[in-house]
C-alpha cells in the first residue's frame, strides 16, 4: 500500500466513524440536570454550545479535525463560546491512538479513548473570559499536533478580553552580536546596562514577569578583548520595584561586582575591571534571592576575546538556555507568576532558549547556508540546571569545552555538558540542507519550551544524506 493509499484509508475511516458516532453522540439524553455554577468544573447539565472533534493525522501531525457547523474540517478550530456558557466537547477517536481532550484552565480533562470510534466528552461552564488552551494530555501529544484555543467572549461586551495578548518581546536576537575584534589592541572600553523590569511574553498567549538586563533575555552579549579595561556602569530603571546588581564571571575581583552594584531603582553603581583572562564568561544578577533574580531572566554572556582573536566563521549565534518556575502548569495561557517554592525544589515548568518558548523557533530561528561555518557562544543561566547540549541532525566539528578557549578544542562530539553559570563555544560546518534542532538532549524538556532550529539553505547533497 502506498503512503497516499494509506492516508485516503485513514481519511475514509474517519469520515464513517464520524457518520456513526457524530451523529449518535448528538442524542443524548441527561441535559436536564441542574446547573452547578462552581466555577470551572465539570458540570452535569444542559449545555448551551455543543463542538464536535475527531482525532487524526494530517501532514505527519496528530491533530483535532472540527466536526460540522463552522469549524468543519478546520484544523485544531478555534473553538469560541461567550462568557458564562455551559460548553460540551465531544471528543471521537478518528485513529485508533489513545488520545484525550483537556481545558485545564477550566479544570476538566475527558477520560482517555483508544478504538476508533469511541467517544468522551467535557462539559464545563465558562466562567472566566479569554484565551485557553486545549490539548491532548498523552505525552508528546501537545507538542505533537493536537493543540487548540478556546475562546470565552467576556460578558461585557462580545469582544472583551478576547484580543491575542500582546507583551514585550523579550527574546535576544540571536545574531545580535558585537563583531569580531580582529587582534585590535588593548584598550578602555566603557560598558553601560540598565535593569529593566516588564512584563514580556513567554509563549503564545503566555506572559511573565521578567526582569532583564537591557528588556532582553538573555541580556546583550558584551565582547571585549583580553587586556582591555572595562568601564562598566549598572543603571536601575526608576519604574522598577528590586534593587539589581551584575556579576560577571570575567571580572577579577570580590564577587565579581556583585556586592559593589547593589543598585537600588533609579540608583546606577559602576566598577571598572581588567579582562585578564580570555574566555566566554555568564554575568548575571546577584541581587538575593540569585536564584529567583536569574530564573526572572537576568543574565547574558561577556566573551573575552584572546589577544589573537578568535579564528574567522561565517556566522556567529548567541544562545543561552535557562529554566523557569511559574504557579500555574507550562501551557496554562495568561500571566504567569513565579513560584519561590519550585525555584528552591529545582522544579522549573519551563525550559527556554533566549528567554521564551518561541524565541529561537517562531521568533529567531538561526539562519545559514551549506557550506558555511557556524559558532554558537552557549552558555546556561540556569539558576538551577545543567544542559546537554546538543544540535539534532549534526556534529559538533570543534568544542571549546567550558569555553575554555585557551585549550585545544575536542574534535567530532555530539552532546556537550554545560552547567549553570557555565558556557561552551561550539563550531560546526553546515554540509546538508534542512533545519536542525538545537536542544537539551535531556530530551524530556523539549516538552516543556526548549527547542531551536537551525534553518539551513542550500543544494541537496544525496552523497551524504539521502532519502529512499
Ligand atoms: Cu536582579
Amino acid at each position: 500500500m502506498t503512503n497516499n493509499q494509506r492516508l485516503t484509508l485513514i481519511v475514509i475511516t474517519i469520515i464513517t466513524a464520524f457518520v456513526i458516532y457524530g451523529m449518535t453522540s448528538f442524542i443524548d439524553g441527561g441535559y436536564n440536570q441542574a446547573v452547578e455554577l462552581a466555577s470551572g468544573h465539570m458540570v452535569d447539565s444542559a449545555p448551551d454550545v455543543i463542538f464536535e472533534l475527531k482525532t487524526g493525522l494530517q501532514g505527519g501531525r496528530m491533530v483535532y479535525i472540527g466536526v460540522a457547523g463552522d469549524i468543519a474540517g478546520v484544523i485544531n478550530p478555534t473553538l469560541v463560546v461567550d462568557q458564562g456558557d455551559v460548553a460540551q466537547i465531544i471528543l471521537v477517536n478518528g485513529d485508533s491512538m489513545e488520545h484525550d481532550i483537556s481545558v485545564p484552565d477550566f479544570g476538566v480533562t475527558s477520560p482517555r479513548i483508544s478504538a476508533k470510534g469511541e467517544v468522551a466528552k467535557i462539559t464545563f461552564h465558562t466562567d472566566q473570559a479569554g484565551s485557553f488552551a486545549y490539548f491532548c494530555t498523552m505525552p508528546g501529544h501537545r507538542q505533537g499536533g493536537m493543540e487548540g484555543q478556546l475562546i470565552v467572549n467576556g460578558t461585557g461586551g462580545h469582544h472583551g478580553n478576547t484580543q491575542p495578548m500582546t507583551a514585550a518581546r523579550i527574546a535576544a536576537d540571536p545574531t545580535d552580536i558585537p563583531p569580531p575584534l580582529n587582534g585590535r589592541p588593548a584598550k578602555s572600553v566603557k560598558i553601560e546596562l540598565t535593569a529593566v523590569e516588564l512584563e514580556g511574553n513567554l509563549a503564545s498567549g503566555e506572559t511573565y514577569t521578567y526582569w532583564t538586563f537591557n528588556g532582553q533575555v538573555p541580556g546583550p552579549f558584551l565582547r571585549v578583548r583580553q587586556g582591555d579595561t572595562v568601564e562598566l556602569t549598572l543603571k536601575n530603571d526608576n519604574s522598577n520595584h528590586m534593587a539589581h546588581s551584575i556579576d560577571l564571571h570575567a571580572v577579577t575581583g570580590p564577587h565579581g561586582g556583585g556586592m559593589a552594584t547593589q543598585t537600588p531603582p533609579g540608583e546606577f553603581r559602576t566598577i571598572t575591571f581588567k579582562a585578564i583572562k580570555p574566555g566566554l564568561y555568564v554575568y548575571h544578577c546577584a541581587t538575593p534571592s540569585v536564584g529567583q533574580h536569574i530564573a526572572n531572566g537576568m543574565y547574558g554572556m561577556i566573551l573575552v576575546e584572546p589577544a589573537d582573536g578568535l579564528p574567522k566563521v561565517d556566522r556567529e549565534f548567541y544562545v543561552m538556555q535557562g529554566e523557569m518556575y511559574t504557579v500555574k502548569p507550562f501551557g496554562a495561557k495568561g500571566l504567569h507568576e513565579y513560584s519561590h517554592d519550585k525555584m528552591l525544589a529545582a522544579t522549573p515548568e519551563y525550559f527556554v532558549l533566549n528567554g521564551s518558548v518561541d524565541a529561537l523557533t517562531d521568533i529567531y530561528p538561526l539562519k545559514a547556508a551549506v557550506g558555511e561555518t557556524v559558532r554558537i557562544f552557549f552558555g546556561v543561566g540556569g539558576p538551577n540546571m545543567a544542559s546537554s547540549f546538543h544540535v539534532i541532525g549534526e556534529m559538533f566539528d570543534r568544542v571549546y569545552s567550558q569555553a575554555a578557549l585557551t585549550s585545544s578544542p575536542l574534535t567530532n562530539v555530539q552532546t556537550t555538558l554545560v552547567p549553570p553559570g557555565g558556557a561552551t563555544v561550539v563550531e560546526f560546518a553546515l554540509e546538508v540542507p534542512g533545519r536542525y534542532m538545537l536542544v537539551d538532549h535531556a530530551i524530556s524538556r523539549t516538552e516543556k519550551g526548549l527547542m531551536g532550529f537551525l534553518d539551513v539553505e542550500g543544494e541537496q547533497q544525496p552523497d551524504i544524506f539521502y532519502v529512499h
